[in-house]
């Protein structure tokens, strides 16, 4: 009796629309010419590449009302939002390589939409420096990647907040943020507010990475969809520089992978976003690398057969 195999769909979205600096748009050739999909492949999973989305050129403008490009930011989430609900519907787990995480907003809509269609129940990952729960009146730079968790939980423009339905994509008791250490003065009265699960780095600190994973992934059950949402500058940029928003103190590289360990352990992963990844900061695909390395373990990579 073998677990049958898993089906992952690479799904490129080359856009930094939602980004303050460019070249996120790269990540998705920078995450293949590191060798995720070999890699995947090591972990015993069958690997669809379908290639890249396509949508509009970053017309680099200032805000306005608000929001950085918010029709471009509407138009690639629109387009994965179609791309991971029907790859879903396919039984494949998608893995969604950014781009920056503006578009965190289309794949795990889709996923709550699936969630709710199959009568599953959701639970959200955030591994991240920043908390991602900006709305307009709170950003302080207008760039829709800072607003992707509060988008999600109902809070922004009607283009964002309604891929999936009228209803909001998810409610915040289904999220848990990991690695948090910058978040703005008005999102942070926000984030208490909605009452976000955050573990940020005083959290790993003081209780350590293992405690804090127990539990994020604890009241998961069978019938528990977990997505990951992998924002790279969630790791400390000493390893990871290639990123446009870096934060001093992230965990280090075993931290990283015991995360990742851990959630390979939950056996509940059902999707997952690449996110941030700036090859125009890297350096030799060092970072890129690293990600592809911590996703290996994410699929089951581990020095001895089995714990
Ligand atoms: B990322 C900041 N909070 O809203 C903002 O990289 C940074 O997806 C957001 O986590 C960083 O502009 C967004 C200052
Ligand atoms: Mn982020
Ligand atoms: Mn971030
Ligand atoms: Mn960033």
């Amino acid at each position: 009796t073998s677990a049958p195999v898993t089906t992952a769909a690479l799904i490129g979205v080359p856009t930094d629309v939602g980004a303050g600096v460019r070249g996120a748009s790269m990540g998705p050739e920078a995450l293949r010419v590191a060798g995720l999909q070999t890699a995947l492949e090591h972990q015993g999973l069958r690997v669809i590449d379908t290639g890249n989305l396509s949508g509009p050129a970053n017309p680099c403008l200032p805000p306005q009302d608000g929001y950085r490009h918010l029709a471009e930011n509407i138009a690639w989430n629109r387009s994965l939002y179609d791309a991971t609900l029907a790859q879903l519907r396919l039984g494949h787990l998608p893995i969604m390589l950014g781009g920056d995480h503006c578009l965190a907003i289309g794949s795990i809509s889709a996923v709550a939409r699936h969630c709710r269609d199959t009568g599953r129940k959701l639970r959200v990952l955030w591994l991240d420096a920043h908390a991602d729960f900006n709305t307009s009146a709170l950003t302080p730079s207008g760039n829709v990647h800072g607003m992707p968790v509060a988008c999600l939980c109902g809070f922004g423009p009607d283009g964002l907040t309604t891929l999936a339905g009228a209803a909001p994509a998810i409610a915040p008791h289904e999220v848990r943020q990991i690695g948090i250490r910058s978040v703005d003065a008005g999102e942070k009265r926000f984030v208490h507010e909605q009452g976000l699960d955050v573990y940020d780095m005083r959290a790993i600190d003081e209780l350590g990475m293992r405690a804090v994973m127990e539990r994020a992934l604890d009241g998961m059950d069978d019938s528990t969809h977990l997505h990951v949402s992998f924002d790279v500058d969630f790791l400390d940029p000493s390893m990871a520089p290639g990123v446009g928003t870096t934060v001093r103190g992230g965990p280090d590289y075993r931290e990283a992978h015991l995360c990742m360990e851990m959630i390979h352990g939950s056996g509940r992963l059902g999707s997952l976003d690449i996110v941030e990844l700036n090859p125009a900061l890297d350096v030799r695909n060092q970072t890129a690398e690293v990600a592809v390395d911590l996703v290996e373990s994410l699929f089951g990579k581990s020095t001895l057969m089995r714990r």
